[in-house]
């Protein structure tokens, strides 16, 4: 009686099933979270072509969970592939009764799928090596069965080979996640065109202005938000990096790191805010951005853009289409806060551009195409209206019941270029109207003036009445205008409206 595990179509599929769980770990040991993991190009496979619609909605019922959701089925997919694979080189190796096809199928199979994928030719051999050693085990487990009770020393065969995969994968994952977390920390930004003194000085300036208030974000954010079209960021190296400026110019010109570094830097406060951010969200947040002008790369390049418009494209493939006006008053940022920028915000080099929507500030930006004619970027393919200005919004993050007895209630205020004059709030649901505290304005990137497109932050104190009452936020811009009543959800614009507060007492 013949009771190899090999030999049946159950044990073929769980030792397949087994190695390539093995398998698509020990890709991840290999590059960690980076383009070179075997499932990252299917992700972005799947997100490129996965319906506008469905993108909106997993961003507002799920956020960044629907892109979690999204690498776990490209995991799973590629597993099934492996596996699919390994199977079939165990079968091929059962019929030909040959002990090296199975082992020699497997290195091929899961070599070739994930050289494939990712185009990694040395990296593709992460999942070699474990996959191949699960099928090997599990080869040696059949040949040296001596036990005379075949059908229990079967499962025990079937659970070793299982167990050892699991080992396998559990180390593959260990490893994979030890080099994703210690390659993402940012060093500190020196020399070479940036005024570290400067520096300094700015980010002391806003500390000092920032209000001591738990729970809502100082003027420079501590936990500054993240966007991403893809579950694994792009790590592009600072020796490979170039930004191209192409399309409608004199002539093409490129620039590397270093080129860029050597240029005299600007440090300049900004806030970003994500359009798809929700009423009183936290898609919002700023930071101090050393970088080079946009404008002076593309004068080299010789400009004669038709529509006066630009696309911006990245690393990780995004692209977004905007006004060269815009444009033109942003700078090429490497780094933030006084260190160099971090991965997940777009290392070695993104886009920061004052006073529109977040998605213009591409991360990883590879190219600047001038253009004659506009078109639509990755968030505008998708039914999204964000490359203009933004819209004024006034948060309500913190309230607290003072020593004093009063209640505190702070947040955030921001519009973008028009600038934020003031701050009311109500407390009697919009009846009438205070004035609240603003923080000092951010200083500007140059001279002694206010920064362009830099958030404040607000606080305001009453003694509670005691009974339910609403408090409701507005701001009001340079111009005196009152930001909009009118709510709206993100779609396609961006929200707006007032942010209110019931309190019971
Ligand atoms: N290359 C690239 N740039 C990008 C994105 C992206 O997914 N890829 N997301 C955009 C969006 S929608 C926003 S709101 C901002 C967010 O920047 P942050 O992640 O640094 O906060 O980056 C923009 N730039
Ligand atoms: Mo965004």
């Amino acid at each position: 009686m013949n009771d190899a595990l090999l030999d049946s179509r159950g044990g073929q599929l769980l030792a397949g099933l087994a190695a390539g769980a093995a398998g698509v770990a020990g890709s991840y040991a290999a590059t960690g979270s980076t383009p070179a993991f075997v499932a990252s190009p299917v992700e972005r496979t799947l997100s490129r072509t996965m319906p506008g619609e469905i993108v909106t909605f997993a961003i507002e019922t799920l956020g960044s969970l629907g892109q979690q959701l999204n690498l776990l089925t490209a995991v799973v997919l590629v597993w099934l592939l492996f596996a699919t694979g390994i199977t079939g080189a165990i079968l091929a190796g059962r019929r030909a009764n040959n002990r090296v096809v199975p082992t020699l199928g497997t290195a091929v199979v899961t070599w070739l799928v994930t050289a494939g994928l990712t185009g990694r030719l040395v990296l593709a051999l992460g999942p070699v090596v474990p996959s191949v050693a699960v099928v090997a085990l599990a080869q040696a487990f059949d040949a040296y069965r001596t036990s005379t009770d075949p059908i229990s020393s079967k499962r025990r065969r079937a659970l070793s080979t299982v167990g050892v995969a699991l080992g396998a994968t559990a180390v593959g994952v260990g490893v994979g996640w030890r080099r994703t977390s210690t390659g993402g920390t940012a060093p500190s930004l020196e020399g070479q065109g940036v005024d570290d003194d400067d520096v300094q000085a700015k980010l002391d300036t806003a500390e000092e202005r920032s209000f001591d208030i738990d729970g809502i974000e100082p003027l420079v954010s501590e936990n500054f938000y993240e966007v991403d079209i893809n579950a694994v960021d792009p790590n592009p190296t600072v020796e490979e990096y170039t930004l191209s400026i192409t399309g409608a110019v004199e002539s093409e010109v490129t620039v590397d790191y270093d080129e860029l570094r050597e240029m005299n830097a600007v440090n300049q406060f900004s806030t970003l805010r994500c359009v798809g951010d929700s009423l009183n969200g936290s898609k919002i947040d700023t930071a101090l951005w050393t970088g080079v002008p946009l404008r002076r790369l593309v004068e080299r390049a010789g400009v004669r853009s038709d529509c006066d418009c630009v696309l911006l494209k990245a690393e990780d493939g995004y692209e977004v289409e905007f006004p060269m006006e815009a444009f033109n008053r942003g700078l090429a940022v490497y780094g933030m806060n006084g260190n160099k920028l971090p991965r997940g915000h777009g290392y070695p080099v993104r886009a920061v551009i004052p006073g529109h929507w977040g998605e213009v500030n591409t991360k990883w930006l590879t190219e600047i195409e001038l253009l004659n004619r506009e078109v639509d970027g990755y968030w505008e393919q998708r039914g999204w209206e964000g490359t203009g200005p933004v819209k004024p919004t006034a948060t309500l993050k913190h309230d607290a019941i003072l020593d004093s007895g009063e209640r505190q209630l702070a947040g955030h205020a921001y519009a973008g270029l028009r600038g934020v004059s003031k701050v009311e709030v109500s407390t009697d649901g919009g009846d009438s109207w205070s004035e609240a505290t603003l923080s000092e304005p951010l200083p500007a990137a140059e001279g002694d003036g206010p920064a362009q497109d830099a958030w404040r932050q607000w606080q305001y104190s009453y003694d509670p009445p005691g009974s339910t009452h609403t408090a409701v936020v507005r701001m009001v811009d340079r111009d005196g205008n009152v930001q909009t009543s009118e709510e709206t959800g993100p779609v396609p614009t961006g929200p707006s409206g007032w942010v209110t507060k019931e309190f019971q007492s």
